[in-house]
């Protein structure tokens, strides 16, 4: 039977003033997506750590802290994951550009851009009436039409890197030409001669917000602030390194420890979890002569210094919006896009050699000031992980599972959310906040969570892949396999409980071979569908870098290799020479 016109007129009706009503309720809330690059797990304050993150802390005492939330291991994928909602291979970010093997170039999961057809989040909140800004690294493509300003953001101040110097205008790896710095799509000449990182990229953000509330009134804004801290070069102001110059003189094992026991105490890890050792390649902090822990406990305290100075001009960014009446109508995300850096670059010749060219100190005394490199190395990198195994370009929980903070109307104040999560979900968490379409993701809206719910958003069943530069791993409920390559892995699958032991310290893969082999089915079955490719024989991603790195150096500097090749000849051509003509004055002189 046909329903008379009325009943749908009413219908519809009672629908627009019930829409009315709830947007009166709520307003569309403006949203602030925070990543810092390369921060651990118990790197904030709020997950048990030493350094000091008030600003973070507040918004986690005033919102939900993840304790199960998971990246991949790697910078661009991740970042990738972050603003489509879909796995990083399907957005045409399987790898680095910069550790992707020749034999992947140019294949759809490995393109180094993100695929045109593929929406960011940007470009959805765009289309349903936000204004949208970008500070900080992208990093996912730099041809006109792959960067933010192409690719939903109305205002953009953005680096397209791994990284780049963080006082200056200049790169922090031979493999670059220079620092790709863009303002609004166009490249930039030329930093300001006070350029902090996280400074500045807090001010620009804050100039982009107060100049479109004048401009075009209500609209709520998309704000993504992505710092470089705490990336290598490893740099902060003198006055943040300093507060931390006597912390770390104890090492890195006791820092793991202390870091773990923090954790538990605030309900972050399970009591009952083991502590697993560091991988027995690290080094031993007693075994380090007394200028080298010095150097290493001054790097950290560089590192901790970063890390805080960014909690600060983020505290500055959310103080401006509370003078500014946005405040309490914002959504915080504040997240990290893989485990800590734990790489070596002095470890490279080469590096060494391109430091020395371009003038980079590694002095104790100004260690992380202009013109200065500091890094961590890898047995910091596993005292910040703690109590996880392993770190960055890792999948052990070391170098994928990190922190999340989500803060704001509508979200469980002082809540701590065990469910298992992934990066991909932010995307669809962000759309669920702004009313707008999710459609097309695989990323699930973590807003039933955010509310105070106890349902898992994977079911024990509904299992996901991750993996970058052959670093792989499987979450299935409370299970993960995981395989980890050179140098540091040795390409054999393992599984681990993660519930009972987040540390990945006993390996179920014998006791559990049904599990272990079914996972594997379906690491596999997950892998075809998003196109992951095999990594070719031997392939490891730090040697990839510095490979491209060193035919960089070689191409650039070809002069300075001349001089060493000609400063050895002489070393050895002098004596010779000097020899030859002692003997011919000898033989003119002696009597005949
Ligand atoms: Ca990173």
């Amino acid at each position: 039977m046909r329903k008379p016109a009325w009943t749908g007129l009413a219908l519809a009706l009672v629908m627009a003033l019930s829409g009315v009503a709830t947007a009166q309720e709520r307003p569309r809330p403006n949203i602030v997506l925070i990543i810092a690059d390369d921060v651990a797990f118990t790197d904030f304050g709020a997950y048990g750590s030493e350094i000091r993150t008030p600003n973070i802390d507040a918004l986690a005492r005033r919102g939900t802290l993840f304790t199960n939330y998971h990246a991949t291991p790697m910078c661009a994928p991740s970042r990738a994951m972050l603003m489509t909602g879909i796995d990083s291979h399907r957005a045409g970010i399987g790898n680095l550009p910069e550790t992707t093997p020749e034999e992947h170039r140019g294949s759809p999961a490995y393109l180094g851009r993100l695929h045109r057809d593929v929406p960011t989040i940007a470009e959805r909140l765009r289309v349903a009436g936000y204004r949208t800004f970008m500070a900080g690294k992208w990093h996912l493509g730099h041809t006109p039409g792959s960067l933010p300003s192409a690719r939903g953001f109305d205002r953009t101040f953005i680096l397209d890197a791994t990284g780049a110097d963080n006082w200056e205008h200049r790169p922090y790896l031979p493999y670059y030409d220079r620092a790709e710095w863009f303002s609004d799509g166009e490249a930039v000449d030329q930093l300001p001669a006070d350029f902090y990182s996280s400074e500045y990229l807090v001010e620009r953000m804050t100039g982009y917000i107060d100049e479109a509330s004048q401009q075009e009134g209500t609209a709520p804004f998309f704000a993504y602030l992505a710092f470089q801290a705490i990336h290598i070069p490893v740099q902060a102001p003198r006055e943040y390194t300093m507060r931390y110059a006597d912390r770390y003189h104890a090492g890195w094992q006791a820092l793991r420890e202390e870091r773990h026991r923090a954790a538990v105490q605030r309900g972050i890890v399970p009591a009952d979890a083991r502590l697993g050792p560091m991988h027995p390649e690290m080094r031993d902090w007693d075994t380090l002569s007394a200028g080298e822990r010095e150097w290493y406990a001054r790097a950290m305290a560089v590192n901790a210094g970063m890390l805080e100075a960014m909690d600060h001009y983020l505290g500055q960014l959310i103080a401006h919006l509370r003078e500014t009446g946005e405040y309490e109508n914002t959504i915080f995300i504040v997240t990290s896009d893989n485990g800590p850096e734990g790489a070596l670059p002095t470890a490279s010749g080469a590096m060494r050699m391109w430091m020395w060219l371009v003038g980079y100190s590694r002095d104790i005394e100004t260690l992380g000031e202009r013109g200065s490199f500091a890094f961590i190395g890898p047995e910091w990198a596993s005292a910040s992980a703690s109590p996880h195994h392993l770190f960055k370009f890792y999948a052990g929980e070391g170098g994928t599972r990190v922190p999340l903070i989500v803060a704001g109307p509508g979200v469980e104040s002082g809540q701590m959310a065990r469910q298992l999560a992934l990066i991909s979900d932010i995307p669809a968490t962000i759309a669920a906040f702004a009313g707008t379409d999710a459609e097309g993701m695989t990323g699930r809206s973590l807003m039933p969570v955010l509310e105070g719910g106890e349902e898992p958003v994977y079911g024990p069943d509904e299992g996901f892949g991750v993996e970058t530069a052959g670093r792989m791993a499987y979450f299935e409920g409370r299970w993960k396999i995981l395989r980890n390559g050179p140098p540091l892995g040795d390409n054999r699958w393992r599984l681990y409980d993660l519930d009972a032991d987040p540390g990945e310290t006993t390996d179920l893969s014998t006791s559990d071979p049904e599990r272990f082999a079914a996972m594997q089915a379906a690491y596999r079955q997950w892998a075809e569908a998003n196109g992951v490719l095999d990594m070719p024989e031997g392939y490891d991603p730090i040697a990839t870098l510095l490979e491209h790195s060193r035919a960089k150096i070689r191409a650039r500097y070809w002069w300075a290799y001349l001089l060493a090749i000609a400063f050895v000849i002489g070393i050895v051509a002098a004596p010779v020479w000097f020899f030859v003509r002692v003997r011919r004055r000898r033989r003119a002189t002696a009597p005949a």
